[in-house]
C-alpha cells in the first residue's frame, strides 16, 4: 500500500485529492494547521476512512515539517497548503511568503534530509505568468515555455517555490514536479474567490425570493439593495437584500473543475521522470461571462441590475488574461478535463441554491 502526505488537506483541492488517493488504495496522512474551531466540512467523505489519518502541522515551521517527513517517510508528498488568495497577498505579503515560499522549502529540505525517495508535488499556479502570454497562429495562451511575469506577492512567492523545486530536482535528484494549474473551482471552492462569491450570492438570493414569495422582476432596487415591493413590506421583516459587490469583472480566466485537476496532480507523480506541467482547459471566459451563465441558470438575463462595482475589490496589480495550453499534459499524462465551463457554473449555482434552501 502506497502512502501520501497531503498538506492543505482542509482546502478545496486537499479534499478532492484525499478522495482520489483513498479510492486508489493509498494510506493518506492529511496535514491540517491548528485552528480553534473544526474546519473539516470538506472532508466528510474521508475522515472516517480507516486509511485516512489527520495530523496537525504548520508548513512555515521547519522543525514541524522535518518531523512530519521523518516520521511518515511517505511515498508521495502533495504540498497544497498556501495562503491562496491573490488579493489577500497584497495585504499580507510577509505571511504569504512564509507559507507559500518557506513552506515548500521546508518540505524539500525535509525530503532531502530524511526521506530522499519521497516524490514531491508542488502546487504552482498560472498566476506566475502574470501579464505574459505566447501567441500562436493568432491565439493567445500560456504554456510551459511562456515567460513568467508574476503580478502579486502571492505569485512571486509561488514562483520562488517553483524554482526551488527545479533546483532540488537538479542539485539533489529529488523527484519534484510542479503543476502549473490554472483556476479550478467547484462546489467546495472558498467563498471569497470570485466564482463562488457569485454562486453563493445567487443561492442566497433565490432562497430570499422564495421566503418572501416574490419574483425577481417585481423587486424595487436602489444603488445598494433590492427590496420586496411595498404591498408586501408591512408583512415582512428583513425585506431588503444587498446587491452583489464585485471588483474587476473584465478579467479573463481559464476555469476548470477541481476534481479533474487533482487527478493531474497524481498523474504527474506516476511518471518515470519528474517534470512540470500546465493543467488547464484551453478555454478562457471573462468574469462577465461567468455572471451571464450563472444568472441565466435562474432565468435572469440582465444581471447588471443586481451587482455593484466596488473599487474595494480591485487589486493594486491585476492579471488580465489567462488561457492555458494543456497540450503537454494531454500528450504525456493523457489528461483531459471532463467538466465543461457550462457544467461547472451550473453545478456551483445548483449546489449553492440547495445549500441556501437548507439554511432558510
Ligand atoms: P484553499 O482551498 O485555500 O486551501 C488551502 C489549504 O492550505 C487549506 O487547507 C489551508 O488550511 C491550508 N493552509 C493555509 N496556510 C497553512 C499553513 N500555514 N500551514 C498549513 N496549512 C495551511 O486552496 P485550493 O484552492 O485548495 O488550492 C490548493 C493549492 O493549489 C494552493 O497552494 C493554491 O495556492 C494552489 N492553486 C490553486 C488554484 C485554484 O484555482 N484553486 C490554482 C493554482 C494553484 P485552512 O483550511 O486552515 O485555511
Ligand atoms: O477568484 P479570484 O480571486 O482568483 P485568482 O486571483 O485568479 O486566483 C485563483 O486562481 C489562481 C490560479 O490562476 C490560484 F493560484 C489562486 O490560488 C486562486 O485560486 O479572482 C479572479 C478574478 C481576478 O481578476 C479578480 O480581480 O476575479 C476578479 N474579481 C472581481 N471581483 C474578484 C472579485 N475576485 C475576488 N476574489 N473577489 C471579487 O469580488
Amino acid at each position: 500500500m502506497k502512502s501520501a502526505l497531503v498538506t492543505g488537506i482542509t482546502g478545496q483541492d486537499g479534499s478532492y485529492l484525499a478522495e482520489l488517493l483513498l479510492n486508489k488504495r493509498y494510506r493518506v496522512i492529511g496535514v491540517k494547521r491548528r485552528s480553534s474551531t473544526s474546519n473539516l466540512e470538506r472532508l466528510g467523505a474521508v475522515v472516517d476512512d480507516p486509511n485516512f489519518t489527520l495530523v496537525e502541522g504548520e508548513v512555515a515551521d521547519s522543525g514541524c515539517v522535518y518531523a512530519l517527513v521523518d516520521t511518515h517517510a511517505p511515498d508521495e508528498i502533495y504540498n497544497l497548503a498556501a495562503q491562496s488568495h491573490v488579493g489577500t497577498s497584497f495585504e499580507q505579503p510577509d505571511y504569504t511568503f512564509q507559507v507559500n515560499a518557506l513552506g515548500p522549502l521546508n518540505l524539500l529540505e525535509g525530503i532531502r534530509r530524511f526521506s530522499p525517495k519521497t516524490k514531491f508535488y508542488q502546487a504552482s499556479t498560472s498566476e506566475m505568468f502574470g501579464k505574459s502570454y505566447t501567441e500562436c497562429k493568432g491565439v493567445k495562451h500560456q504554456c510551459e515555455d511562456t515567460a513568467l511575469e508574476p503580478q502579486s506577492p502571492y505569485a512571486i512567492a509561488k514562483l520562488d517555490a517553483h524554482h526551488l523545486v527545479r533546483i532540488y530536482r537538479q542539485a539533489y535528484g529529488i523527484f519534484g514536479c510542479c503543476g502549473i494549474l490554472f483556476n479550478h473551482e467547484s462546489e467546495r471552492r472558498g467563498e471569497n474567490f470570485v466564482t463562488r462569491k457569485i454562486t453563493k450570492w445567487i443561492g442566497e438570493f433565490v432562497a430570499w425570493l422564495e421566503k418572501h414569495e416574490v419574483n425577481w422582476c417585481d423587486l424595487v432596487l436602489d444603488d445598494d439593495y433590492l427590496y420586496v415591493p411595498d404591498r408586501k413590506l408591512d408583512q415582512l421583516a428583513h425585506a431588503q437584500f444587498p446587491k452583489l459587490r464585485l471588483g474587476n469583472i473584465e478579467a479573463y480566466r481559464d476555469w476548470g473543475h477541481a476534481k479533474d485537476y487533482v487527478e493531474a496532480m497524481w498523474l504527474m507523480l506516476q511518471q518515470d521522470d519528474p517534470e512540470d506541467f500546465v493543467i488547464a482547459t484551453g478555454e478562457t471566459h471573462s468574469i462577465k461571462d461567468f455572471l451571464s451563465d450563472a444568472f441565466s441558470y435562474i432565468g435572469v438575463y440582465d444581471w447588471s441590475q443586481f451587482i455593484v462595482i466596488d473599487p474595494k475589490f480591485y487589486r493594486p496589480s491585476e492579471v488580465d488574461f489567462l488561457r492555458g495550453s494543456p497540450a503537454k499534459a494531454n500528450k504525456k499524462l493523457r489528461w483531459q478535463p471532463k467538466v465543461s465551463f457550462q457544467e461547472l457554473v451550473d453545478r456551483m449555482v445548483q449546489s449553492d441554491i440547495n445549500g441556501a434552501k437548507k439554511l432558510a
